[in-house]
């Protein structure tokens, strides 16, 4: 038997795509709305144009099942998904214009009843601020939508596994908004369903990344002090660890992605007074890239002073995260950009195993890059890194423990 929800997605991209396409999985019809072109043809012939697992047989599926359909223009439907990314504008003031736009497309189209839920990362007030263009636009619906709030939280490279299993935390405006909108989740999400409301949802969402970036900040002063201190940090904490109440996170070479190192300037935007540990953690986190890169520069004068020649340098990495491709806010390949800022004519082997290659960095293969560089900087710690037999007299600069 077939729901009889139909839904419209606003936003097709990582989050929005891998929804669209499990709702539809689920014979619900799905109306999938991009304002680029490219992307709903891709999308129409049961392509996809983003890389996640299995997310291409989800597609496939929805499409060929006539389940799911896209289109650069929405269309009347019940439930209406907002799934649009919220990027900075000016100095890392949040910019909710994306949102704003999608919630004006589907305006006309709004019925007594209809569901409006938002996804996207927002500013806390974000729900409630369209609730307020909705109703201005059309007062007739007044209290007669049921208007929520329900960030995701899955962990790219696992979306579709994490989509059903994952809790969520849904919020409404008024509490049978909430309710309406658990009532739709349930129908595909197997995690628990928790209702608060909208203010609070959007600022669980920005909390659950600011709590992880503080945690890491910790893990990256406790590197820059142990190496001013000569003390392993990698030991170190492995060793505070072993307290029953204790859990530190891995120091690395800064903090990167589109969520963690993005979403605690939501808060210090608008609470500027009272976020002052969420807004040191960036600044920590930040820094550590650069101290990073000052290392790097360091150990090449020390060799050229100590062999009288220039050395050559692998840097290790260039992906934000271990065993992933995305580039994207990548902190490895923002101190690799730095490093070759100041490359007169030296030798440098930029190493990333999971992807081909690179518009701007020349790749090498990792164990050529090993052999041949004096010295070899880690930046992320890909598997493959692992298992590489390294020569004793080369210089190493481990920033991400994978030797330890
Ligand atoms: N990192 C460290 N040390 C650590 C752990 C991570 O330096 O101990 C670095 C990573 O190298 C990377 C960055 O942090 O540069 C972020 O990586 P991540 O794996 O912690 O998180 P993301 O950005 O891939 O995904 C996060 C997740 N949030 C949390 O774990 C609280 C995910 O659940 C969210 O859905 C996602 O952000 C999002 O979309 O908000």
């Amino acid at each position: 038997m077939e729901n009889k929800s139909k839904v419209v997605m606003m936003g097709l991209g990582y989050i929005g795509l891998p929804t669209a396409a499990l709702i539809a999985n689920n014979k619900t019809y799905v109306h999938g709305v991009d304002i680029n072109p490219k992307v709903v043809d891709t999308i129409n012939a049961g392509k996809i144009h983003i890389i996640e697992p299995e997310l291409d047989e989800a597609v496939a599926n929805a499409v060929k099942d006539g389940y799911l359909k896209a289109s650069i223009t929405p269309v009347e439907a019940n439930t209406y998904l907002i799934v649009v990314p919220t990027p900075f504008k000016g100095k890392n003031e949040p910019d909710i214009s994306f949102v704003e736009a999608a919630t004006k497309a589907i305006i006309p189209l709004l019925k007594e009843e209809d569901l409006y839920i938002i996804e996207s990362t927002s500013p806390i007030g974000t729900t409630e601020k369209m609730m307020g263009l909705i109703y201005s636009h059309r007062p007739e619906l007044k209290n007669k939508l049921h208007i929520a709030y329900c960030p995701e939280r899955v962990l790219p490279g696992n979306v579709m596994y994490e989509l059903v299993h994952n809790d969520r935390v849904i919020g409404g405006v008024d509490e049978k908004s909430t309710d309406k909108a658990v009532n739709f989740y349930s129908e595909f999400i197997k995690g628990d369903l928790h209702k608060t409301n909208a203010r609070t949802a959007e600022m669980c969402k920005l909390v659950e990344n600011s709590s992880r970036d503080v945690q890491i900040a910790f893990a990256n002063e406790l590197s820059l002090i142990c190496d001013k201190a000569d003390i392993n940090v990698w030991e170190l904490i492995d060793l505070a660890n072993k307290h029953p109440r204790v859990n530190i996170l891995q120091p690395g070479c800064g903090v990167g992605g589109h969520c963690i190192a993005v979403d605690p300037y939501f808060i210090v935007a608008d609470y500027p007074m009272e976020s002052q540990i969420i807004g040191k953690a960036r600044e920590i986190n930040n820094y550590k890239s650069f101290w990073c890169a000052e290392k790097v520069k360091n150990a090449k004068l020390e060799f050229e002073l100590k062999h009288g020649r220039k050395p050559s340098t692998a840097l290790m990495g260039l992906a934000f995260k271990p065993n992933i491709d995305d580039l994207r806010e990548s902190p490895a390949k923002y101190i690799a950009q730095k490093v070759l800022q100041n490359a007169n004519n030296e030798e440098y082997y930029i190493v990333e195993p999971n992807i081909e290659e690179h518009t701007v960095f020349k790749l090498t293969e990792y164990n050529v890059a090993v052999e041949k560089a004096d010295i070899i900087v880690f930046l992320v710690a890909h598997k493959e890194f692992k298992e590489l037999k390294i020569s004793k007299n080369k210089v190493i600069l481990d920033f991400c423990g994978i030797l330890k």
